[in-house]
């Protein structure tokens, strides 16, 4: 067996238009179990360990910027293979061809010519799983 930690944040736009339960529900109806969750508010210290990859990139001030605008439901998931399993169940960056049947899919769409409001994160690697549960969630061994 592989089971897994992997952090999961619905990002404002999913808090803001009431999506934070269809969100859980999917994750709970895939069987994953959720080891913590808590609604959060980041800060640019926060934001700034947490997409550390994409710093410079030219649309990191924006993300960063919308990572602040309003709470995010911040969890700790934990069932086998569940790093690529939820990144499965959120679909594509780019909301709008993301694969229907998916979270981003099914509820997201470009707002303002932007993909960065595509309603959840989700931990792309083992690495990645470990460092981001650290940063939300330091209490936790990843
Ligand atoms: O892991 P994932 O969220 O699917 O995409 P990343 O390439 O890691 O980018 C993180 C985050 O940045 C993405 O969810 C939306 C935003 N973003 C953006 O606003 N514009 C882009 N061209 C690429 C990503
Ligand atoms: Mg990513």
């Amino acid at each position: 067996p592989s089971i897994e930690r992997t952090l999961v944040l619905v990002k404002p736009d999913g808090v803001r238009r009431g999506l934070t339960g269809e969100v859980l529900r999917r994750i709970e109806a895939k069987g994953y179990r959720f080891v913590a969750l808590e609604l959060r508010e980041a800060t640019a210290d926060l934001l700034a360990d947490h997409y550390a990859e994409h710093a410079g990139k030219p649309f990191y001030d924006a993300l960063v910027e919308f990572m602040l605008s309003g709470p995010v439901a911040a969890m700790v998931l934990e069932g086998e293979r569940c790093i690529e399993g939820f990144r499965s169940l959120a679909g594509a960056t780019d909301p709008t061809v993301a694969a229907p049947g998916t979270i981003r899919g099914d509820l997201g769409r470009d707002w303002g010519g932007s993909v960065q409001q595509n309603i959840v994160h989700g931990s792309d690697s083992p690495e990645s799983a470990a460092r981001e549960i650290k940063i939300w969630f330091a209490a936790l061994d990843a």
